[in-house]
C-alpha cells in the first residue's frame, strides 16, 4: 500500500493519580501516536515506550527518532509496504520493538480500514467482550491500598493486580487477601527481586495468587525456572518475553507457566498473535498486559485479548481508570468487561478536537 506521509503526534495525557512501580512513578503520559496516511485509508498506532528507559531500554524520544530515521525510510523506498512485509524491511534494525509495533499497527489499521475488516476478526477473536482487571501502583500505605482495591472492586473489575517491590510485598498482599478472601489477585514485581529472595517470595504462597509476574531480571530466564522450583505461586513472565521465540524457550525450560502479552514489547500485534499461538500449543495460558495506553492502544489490545488462549482478565481497564479525557471515545466498563471494537481496523480514532487540545508536537514525515 502506498504511504503518502506519516504524522508523528505527541500527546500529553495527565493520569488521574500517580502510578508508582519499582521502576519509577508516573503522573503524566507522554504518548506518541503514529498516523499513517494512504490513498485508501488512514491508520493509527500508539507507541508504548515510556518517558524514560525504566521499564525497558526503549524511551519515547528514542522511539520517535528511530521511527523517523530508520523505520520510515525503508517503507517509503519499498514498492508495496504492507503489515505482512514490514518486518522484512526492518531486519537491519535491531530491537526497538515498541517503535516497530507502533508503525506496523498503523499500517495494519490502514489496510484493515481499507478493506472493512476489524482487527479482532483479522487476529482471530472469539469473543465480543473481554474480562478486565486493574493494576494498582504502589500507594503510600496499606489503608490507602485497601481503599483503592475496594473502589475498583465496586466498579466491577474482576481481578486486582498489586505492584510489589522489596519492602512492599507480603504485608500488602496479606492485607488485601484478608479483606477480600475470594477475589482474583495477582502481583507484579517488574524485575525487582533476586533469585536469593526465593524463600521470601515463597511467603506469598499462602495467599492463593493467580500468579507472580516478572519477579527477576529480564535476562534471568533460567533463574525464573529455579525460582519456580521454590515458589508454589505460578510464575508469569512479562519483560523477558520479547518474541514468540523467547516465549518458546522460556516455556521449554520451565521459567514460566503463564505469559503476559504486550504487543509493544514483542514488536506488534502479528508477533503478539504468534506468542499467543506458541503458548497455546504448549498449554500455557496468556493474558493481555497494559502500558497505560490511550484509547488508540487500548482498542487494539482489547481486540487481541479476545483471542482464545487469553484465559485471565487483562490489564485492560476502562478509559476513566486512567484519564479524565481519553483521546478516543472512552472505553467503558460493563459488568467487568470491555466490548471488543467491531468497526474496521482498530475500530476507533482520535477525536480531532480532543487530539488538537492534547497535542504537544506534530511532525509530518514524507517520502
Ligand atoms: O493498566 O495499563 C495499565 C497498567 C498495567 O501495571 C501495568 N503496567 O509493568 O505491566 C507493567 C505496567 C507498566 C506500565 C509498564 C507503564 C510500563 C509502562
Amino acid at each position: 500500500m502506498k504511504i503518502e506521509n506519516v504524522e508523528l503526534i505527541r500527546i500529553r495525557m495527565p493520569l488521574k493519580g500517580a502510578f508508582r512501580t519499582s521502576f519509577g512513578s508516573q503522573s503524566v503520559r507522554d504518548i506518541l501516536l503514529v498516523h499513517v496516511v494512504t490513498p485508501d485509508a488512514d491508520g493509527w498506532g500508539e507507541c508504548v515506550s515510556g518517558e524514560d528507559p525504566g521499564y525497558s531500554s526503549e524511551y519515547i524520544d528514542g522511539s520517535q527518532d528511530v521511527i523517523k530515521r530508520f523505520l520510515l525510510p525503508p517503507l517509503f523506498a519499498a514498492e508495496n509496504p504492507t503489515s505482512a512485509n514490514v518486518a522484512e524491511l526492518w531486519t537491519t534494525v535491531r530491537g526497538h520493538r515498541m517503535a516497530k509495533a507502533a508503525v506496523e499497527t498503523a499500517i495494519l489499521d490502514a489496510e484493515l480500514r481499507a478493506r472493512g475488516e476489524s482487527l479482532g476478526e483479522h487476529l482471530g477473536a472469539v469473543r465480543d467482550r473481554v474480562d478486565c482487571g486493574v493494576s494498582i501502583g504502589i500507594p503510600g500505605s496499606i489503608p490507602e491500598l485497601l481503599d483503592q482495591v475496594a473502589g475498583y472492586l465496586g466498579q466491577g473489575y474482576v481481578r486486582i493486580k498489586l505492584k510489589i517491590e522489596p519492602g512492599w510485598d507480603v504485608e500488602a498482599v496479606k492485607a488485601v487477601r484478608e479483606a477480600n478472601p475470594d477475589i482474583l489477585l495477582q502481583v507484579d514485581a517488574n524485575q525487582a527481586y533476586e533469585l536469593a529472595d526465593a524463600r521470601h517470595l515463597a511467603k506469598l504462597d499462602p495467599f492463593d495468587l493467580l500468579l507472580i509476574e516478572q519477579p527477576l531480571g529480564e535476562e534471568r530466564v533460567r533463574d525464573h525456572a529455579e525460582l519456580a522450583r521454590v515458589v508454589r505461586t505460578p510464575i508469569c513472565l512479562d519483560e523477558s518475553i520479547v518474541s514468540a521465540h523467547a516465549a518458546a524457550e522460556a516455556i521449554a525450560i520451565g521459567a514460566c507457566s503463564i505469559v503476559n502479552i504486550k504487543p509493544g514489547r514483542v514488536g506488534g500485534y502479528l508477533e503478539a498473535r504468534r506468542v499467543h499461538d506458541v503458548c497455546e500449543a504448549s498449554g500455557v495460558p496468556v493474558w493481555c498486559g497494559g502500558m497505560l495506553e490511550s484509547g488508540v492502544g487500548r482498542a487494539a489490545n482489547v481486540a487481541l485479548a479476545a483471542l482464545p488462549n487469553f484465559r485471565f482478565p487483562g490489564d485492560t481497564s476502562a478509559s476513566e481508570r486512567y484519564f479524565a479525557q481519553d483521546v478516543t471515545p472512552p472505553f467503558v466498563l460493563e459488568d467487568g468487561t470491555l466490548r471488543v471494537p467491531t468497526g474496521p481496523g482498530i475500530g476507533v480514532a482520535p477525536i480531532p478536537e480532543v487530539l488538537a487540545e492534547l497535542t504537544t508536537s506534530r511532525e509530518v514525515v514524507t517520502p
